[in-house]
């Protein structure tokens, strides 16, 4: 498709940003895709209500008894699947930490215009499904399959692309990572807004993987060349790279803010005296995290770990700080089992994909 398609060309197209002034369309985005709020960061699981949504286009409201999910192309023994037959097949529940590729977007400067993300497009579910790689052994990939695609219900534009939103593992990563057929989120079936009746969660990567309202799973003989998968989620330099893609989750952590909150600047009040600062850390590919270090007063201090739930659930961390009167700036950073530590300044990407730079929280303490 040639930009020349684009139904919407005549319209306008995105509007330029600028640095702290957002455009209505993006608080449009910003209405549609509510995030976490951060005082749930106290919870090993993210109370489904308050989970982050990442939605590019409409949610399709679909009946879950007349859904099919089809598994077609390059298989040897292509077959479809009802909600019952998913069911009824061996069932898992795994707490997977979710984070969006662009939560953080909005600390880069320029900005890219997209959905402005601060800090919470972040969460954990404890999810339950049936893991998808016996039901693609199942299906028989032909010996030239390369690609498997995972195709939503949802269509809609971007860049004037008409498509549905689509994502595809190689048959590499297929072997490698714990994929489930999700149709339950913390003991209840999906909701509309994460993709009921059924989608993929792909645990350790960015969110963009985890394709909702799954319908179609298709072997394929070429790379996909969906706009998901090629024309976004790929880190690139500048406007002319072609990229890498967005994959694993990068190392990362967050605190609740501490003391209570000021209506709209969101900076915080505290008496002073002992408080005990707590948050998460997490990396992706189920890599642990090995330390998490909070800068107080100038001076970066070691964090407690708790245990994590499981090799794909974020890390529970606390630290002991004695509030003293005046300004403060509270800053985390974790690192990794891999030696991956948190930079302290957003790393560069021209869509603003994984910042994963360290959180930064004002506060200020009361006189005594
Ligand atoms: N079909 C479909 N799947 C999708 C999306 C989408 O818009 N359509 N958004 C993706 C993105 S970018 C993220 S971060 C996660 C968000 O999942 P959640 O809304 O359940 O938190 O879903 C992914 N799967
Ligand atoms: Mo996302």
């Amino acid at each position: 498709m040639t930009t020349s398609d684009n139904p919407f060309a005549g319209y306008g197209g995105r509007i330029a940003t600028d640095d702290g002034v957002y455009s209505q369309s993006e608080v449009g985005l910003a209405n549609r895709n509510s995030g976490n709020l951060l005082e749930t960061l106290a919870l090993d699981v993210t109370p489904t209500g308050l989970h982050y949504l990442l939605i590019h286009f409409d949610v399709p409201l679909i009946d879950p008894a007349a859904h099919r999910l089809t598994f077609s192309g390059a298989f040897d023994a292509p077959f479809e699947l009802g909600l019952d037959d998913i069911r009824a097949l061996p069932q898992v529940t795994l707490p997977v930490t979710l984070e969006c590729a662009g939560n953080g977007r909005s600390g880069l400067s320029p900005r890219s215009h997209s959905m402005p993300w601060m800090y919470e497009a972040v969460g954990t579910s404890e999810w339950t499904g049936t893991p998808l790689r016996p039901l693609i052994e199942r299906a028989g990939p032909k010996d030239d399959a390369v690609e498997i695609a995972f195709l939503g219900e949802d269509y809609g534009f971007d860049k004037g692309v008409g498509h549905h939103f689509g994502r595809s593992l190689t048959m590499a990563q297929i072997a490698e990572l714990d994929v489930m057929l999700v149709h339950s989120m913390n003991g209840q079936p999906l909701l509309p807004q994460h993709g009921a009746p059924l989608r993929l969660i792909v645990p350790g990567w960015y969110g963009m993987a985890s394709v909702k309202w799954l319908g179609k799973i298709e072997a394929l003989t070429t790379p996909f060349d969906g706009f998901q998968q090629v024309r976004t989620y790929r880190f690139r330099e500048n406007d002319e790279d072609p990229g890498r893609p967005v994959t694993e989750m990068r190392v990362k952590s967050l605190m609740v803010p501490p003391g209570v909150p000021d209506w709209s600047s969101r900076k915080r009040w505290l008496e002073p005296g002992p408080v005990t600062l707590v948050g998460r850390a997490w990396s992706g590919g189920g890599v642990s995290v090995s330390k998490v270090e909070v800068e107080l007063d100038g001076e970066w201090r070691e964090a407690r770990l708790d245990r994590r739930a499981g090799p794909y659930a974020w890390t529970r961390w606390s630290c002991d700080w004695t509030a003293t009167p005046g300004v403060h700036l509270l800053r985390c950073r974790a690192t990794d089992a891999n030696g991956n530590v948190q930079p302290l300044d957003p790393p560069w990407d021209v869509s603003g994909f994984a910042n994963n730079s360290a959180q930064k929280v004002f506060v200020f303490v009361a006189d005594s």
